[in-house]
């Protein structure tokens, strides 16, 4: 049986990674830190088939011990400050757990299992004011957030240890992918979620922040896929992964509110609250690398992602 130790276990890709993991008849462990109030809510339908082990990515000796605990064939560093927004207000905590979480989860693994396959959730935030379009494994980096920053330094610390220490050492370049199980500040989830309560009369407007941003946005659970395919090669590489298609905000917006029969210009007010100190305007990504080496394909396409974050959020709210 393959043991595989998770950072960001309650997290959303945490959660679809610990699915597939368990389908594939793997022993999945959880590094989970401590909060006030519990924090299941992602993998509840799964919480009895995972040991949990105490930790933090500010904190190496818990990391030690979680390797130690686990004796992992596979490490999947999703654990992250992930909020780009926050990430202006909480630049020191975002650099010490997002960039130097990376390094410490890594000493972690050379220090108590060097064989262990590791894979970093490097940021497709990374390329931020894109150098060129679409973006793939080559394009240089130019990230606009403290969180882009942050990621950048844990894409070349796991490239480094890769070379420095001969590590199966992996970092997939993911653009946005959303869910059900989403946080609810990212804008697909906070579109979703609002759309169903404005359409069940439990709320009246949405107010948000830049409708000209693009993303490149596919869904997680086809993305989890892609990180553990990149751990079952023969050779340790990075992989951008993508669908290869974008949408504005304000496309978002519209796609979400058709799809319960209302126009989103009644509804959406624009508020500069949400407005980002500097913004990635455009994000759109070759994912050939991945589709050729991996074998990996988006499955869901926009409109349906959409339509199953709505009718999710519908459900939950009736
Ligand atoms: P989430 O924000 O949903 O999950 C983040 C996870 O990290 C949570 O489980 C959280 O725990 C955990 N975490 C936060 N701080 C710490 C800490 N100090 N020590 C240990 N764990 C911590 O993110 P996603 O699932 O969306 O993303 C997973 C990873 O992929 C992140 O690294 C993110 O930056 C990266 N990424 C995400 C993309 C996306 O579009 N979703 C695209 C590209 C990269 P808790 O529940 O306790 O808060
Ligand atoms: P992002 O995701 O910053 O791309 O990071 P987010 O959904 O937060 O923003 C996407 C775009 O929407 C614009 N926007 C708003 N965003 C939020 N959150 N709230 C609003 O009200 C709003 N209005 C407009 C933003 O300005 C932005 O342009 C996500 C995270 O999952 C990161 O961890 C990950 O690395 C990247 O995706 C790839």
């Amino acid at each position: 049986m393959k043991r595989a130790l998770i950072t960001g276990i309650t997290g959303q890709d945490g959660s679809y990674l610990a699915d597939l993991l368990l389908e594939k008849g793997y022993k999945v462990y959880g590094l989970k830190r401590r909060t006030s109030t519990e924090n299941y809510e992602n993998i509840k339908h799964i919480q009895n088939e995972i040991e949990f082990i105490s930790g933090d990515l500010d904190d190496l000796s818990s990391l030690i011990q979680a390797v130690k605990l686990s004796k992992p064939n596979e490490v999947y560093n999703l654990g992250a400050q992930s909020f780009v927004a926050d990430s202006w207000p909480q630049p020191v905590y975002t650099a010490q757990i997002t960039g130097l979480g990376v390094l410490r989860m890594l000493e972690a693994v050379k220090q108590v299992k060097q064989d262990a396959r590791f894979y970093q959730a490097s940021s497709s935030e990374m390329f931020g004011r894109v150098i060129e379009t679409p973006q793939k494994e080559t394009t240089p980096f130019y990230p606009r957030s403290p969180y882009g920053v942050a990621k950048v330094y844990g894409h070349w610390i796991t490239v480094n240890y890769r070379e420095s220490y001969d590590l199966y050492a992996c970092s997939g370049i993911l653009f946005n992918h959303e869910s059900p199980r989403r946080g609810i500040q990212f804008v697909t989830r906070k579109v979703t979620d609002a759309v169903a309560r404005i359409k069940l009369g439990l709320q009246t407007e949405l107010r948000l922040g830049n409708l000209d941003a693009k993303r490149d946005w596919g869904f997680a659970g086809d993305y989890v896929k892609a990180m553990w395919l990149m751990l079952q090669q023969e050779k340790p590489d990075d992989y951008v992964v993508a669908t290869g298609k974008t949408h504005t905000v304000r496309d978002l917006v519209e796609a979400a509110f058709a799809h319960v029969g209302l126009k989103w210009e009644d509804y959406v007010v624009q508020d500069p609250a949400f407005m980002r100190p500097a913004e990635v305007d455009l994000l759109l990504g070759n994912p050939e690398k991945a589709k050729k080496e991996l074998g990996w394909e988006p499955k869901i396409d926009f409109q349906n992602l959409v339509k199953m974050m709505v009718d999710h959020d519908l459900k939950k709210y009736s």
